[in-house]
C-alpha cells in the first residue's frame, strides 16, 4: 500500500460541518484517521486501533483489499464518469447480474442509487408506483416500525423510528404509521440468537393498524430485518414470518431494509435468505462496495419490474433515478468487491465465526451494569442500565475509553454495538471483547 498522504500542516478543522457528530467536542479533540488496512486503521498519530464496527456497518471486506483498490484504479483511468439517464455502460449490468444471482429467488431487478438513503427513498416511490399502475392508487401509507433507522433523507425518517433523528423536522411524510419496535428485555434479555417470544409483535399490524387505515390505502410494510442503528434488535423467532404472511394477505408489499444485514452479516448474501422470508423489496447499500465508494440500491421481484414494463408503452417506465446512478466508478468497487467476497467466501463467513462471536458477546453477561446482551450472525450489542440522570453516558465512556485502547466499537443510547469485518478471526474477536470488557469491568 502507498504511504498515507499527510498534510504538512495539521488541517484547519473550521469548515466542515461534520456529520452526526458533536462538532465543538471533535474540533477540540479530533479523532482522527490516517489509514487502514484489515482490520485496523491506524491514527494520524500512528496507533493502531481495531475496526469493530466495520467503519459505519459497512466494511465487510476489510480495509484497502487489493483487488477492490485496483478495480477502483483502474476504472478511474478507462471511465470516469457517464450517466445511465438513457445511456449505458457495461459495468452496472454485470454488478445488477451479480447482485440478483446472489439475491433470493425471484428478486431479479436491481436499481441503483448511491446510499441507503436513497435505496430507501427510491424502494417506497417503487411501492406507490406500482400500486397504482395496478390500478390500486389508493394504497399510499406506509408502515415502519419504532426503532427503525432507514437513512436521514425526508422519506427515511417519517418511516424511521428514532425519535432524535425525527423531532426537529415537522411532520414529514404524512400518512405514516409504525409498528411497535420487538425490543422485550422483560422476557428475552440475554437470548443468544432470535428470542423465542415476541411473533406476536407482528399481529398488531392486522389487529391494529389494518383496522385502522384499512389495508386498501396502505402501501408497504419496510422494516430491517435485524435493526441495526436503533441498538441492534434481533427479531424474534417467527415475526418475520407474520409481517410476511399478513402482508400477503392484504396486498402491501413488504420491504426488507437490508442496508446492514445484506452482504453477509448474518452468514447468507442477504437476511432474506438467512430468515427464510423473501420481501417484495430489498434496499441496499454499505456492503455493495464494501464502503470504498458510495453505492446503494433496491432489489425488486420480477413481477413488480414486469408491471412497469408493461404499463408504460413507448415512454419512460419510472420516473426516477440519481444522476450518479450506476456510477463507473462505484460498479467497479462493486465488482472488485464481489469477487473478494466471493474468492473468500465472506458472504457465509459468518457462519463459522458465529458461535464464537454469540460466546463474546455473551461473556458480558454479569459485568457492572450489563442489563442485556444480544447476536445473530456477526452483529450484536450490550446494553447497560442506564446511569442515573444520564443516560447512554455509560455507552460513550467505554466507547471512548475502548477508543483509547485501540478498538473501536459503536455507542448507540445505552448500547455498545459490534459489527466487525467479515474478514475478523478469533484473535480479532478476542482483542475486541477483551480490551471492552476490561472497559466495562471498570465502569461506574
Ligand atoms: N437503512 C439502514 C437499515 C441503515 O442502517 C440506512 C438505511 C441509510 O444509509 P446511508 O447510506 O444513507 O447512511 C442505514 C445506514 C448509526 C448509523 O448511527 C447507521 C447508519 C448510517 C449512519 C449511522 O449506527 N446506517
Ligand atoms: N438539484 C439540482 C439543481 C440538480 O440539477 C440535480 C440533478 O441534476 C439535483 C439537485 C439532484 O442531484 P442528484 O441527481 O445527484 O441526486
Amino acid at each position: 500500500m502507498n504511504a498515507p498522504q499527510q498534510p504538512s500542516q495539521p488541517p484547519d478543522l473550521e469548515h466542515y460541518w461534520m456529520p452526526y457528530t458533536n462538532n465543538r467536542a471533535f474540533k477540540l479533540s479530533p479523532r482522527m484517521i490516517a489509514s487502514a488496512e484489515g482490520m485496523y486503521y491506524t491514527t494520524v498519530e500512528g496507533k493502531k486501533v481495531l475496526d469493530g464496527l466495520a467503519t459505519l456497518w459497512c466494511v465487510n471486506a476489510g480495509h484497502c483489499r487489493p483487488k477492490i483498490v485496483e478495480a477502483i484504479r483502474k476504472q478511474a483511468g478507462i471511465l470516469d464518469f457517464s450517466s445511465s439517464f438513457s445511456l449505458g455502460h457495461p459495468l452496472p449490468f454485470e454488478v445488477a447480474r451479480r447482485v440478483a444471482e446472489l439475491a433470493p429467488e425471484g428478486m431479479e431487478q436491481v436499481f441503483f442509487v448511491n446510499s441507503g438513503s436513497e435505496a430507501v427513498d427510491t424502494a417506497l416511490k417503487i411501492a406507490l408506483a406500482y400500486h397504482r399502475l395496478k390500478g390500486e392508487g389508493t394504497r399510499t401509507r406506509f408502515i415502519g416500525r419504532e426503532r427503525g433507522y432507514h437513512g436521514v433523507n425526508f422519506a427515511g425518517i417519517s418511516v424511521g423510528g428514532v425519535p432524535a433523528n425525527r423531532k426537529a423536522y415537522g411532520v414529514m411524510l404524512p400518512g405514516v404509521d409504525h409498528l411497535r419496535h420487538t425490543h422485550d428485555p422483560a422476557r428475552s434479555a440475554f437470548s443468544r440468537g432470535q428470542p423465542a417470544a415476541g411473533a406476536e409483535f407482528a399481529d398488531e399490524l392486522e389487529q391494529r393498524i389494518i383496522p385502522l387505515h384499512d389495508a386498501s390505502n396502505i402501501a408497504a410494510v419496510i422494516v430491517e430485518p435485524v435493526a441495526g442503528a436503533g441498538g441492534v434488535l434481533v427479531p424474534p423467532q417467527g415475526y418475520l414470518q407474520r409481517l410476511r404472511q399478513i402482508c400477503d394477505k392484504h396486498g402491501i408489499l413488504l420491504i426488507f431494509d437490508e442496508v446492514i444485514t445484506g452482504f453477509g452479516r448474518l452468514g447468507r448474501p442477504f437476511a432474506s435468505q438467512y430468515f427464510g422470508v423473501t420481501p417484495d423489496l430489498i434496499t441496499f447499500a454499505k456492503g455493495i462496495t464494501s464502503g470504498t465508494v458510495p453505492m446503494g440500491g433496491v432489489i425488486v421481484k420480477q413481477g413488480i419490474y414486469d408491471t412497469f414494463m408493461q404499463a408504460s408503452g413507448n415512454g419512460i417506465d419510472f420516473f426516477h433515478g440519481y444522476t450518479y446512478s450506476g456510477h463507473p466508478l462505484a460498479s467497479a468497487a462493486a465488482l472488485g468487491t464481489l469477487d473478494t467476497y466471493a474468492e473468500e467466501g465472506l458472504l457465509t463467513r459468518a457462519q463459522t465465526l458465529a458461535a464464537e462471536f454469540e460466546n463474546g458477546v455473551h461473556a458480558f453477561k454479569g459485568l457492572p451494569h450489563v442489563i442485556d446482551c444480544r447476536n445473530l450472525g456477526l452483529i450484536g450489542a450490550i446494553e447497560f442500565a442506564p446511569r442515573p440522570g444520564a443516560p447512554g453516558a455509560r455507552a460513550l465512556e467505554v466507547f471512548g475509553k475502548s477508543w483509547e485502547r485501540g478498538v473501536f466499537v459503536r455507542p448507540i443510547g445505552d448500547n455498545i454495538a459490534f459489527c466487525p469485518p467479515l474478514i475478523a478471526e478469533k484473535k480479532h474477536l478476542d482483542e475486541m471483547f477483551g480490551v471492552v470488557a476490561e472497559v466495562v469491568r471498570a465502569l461506574a
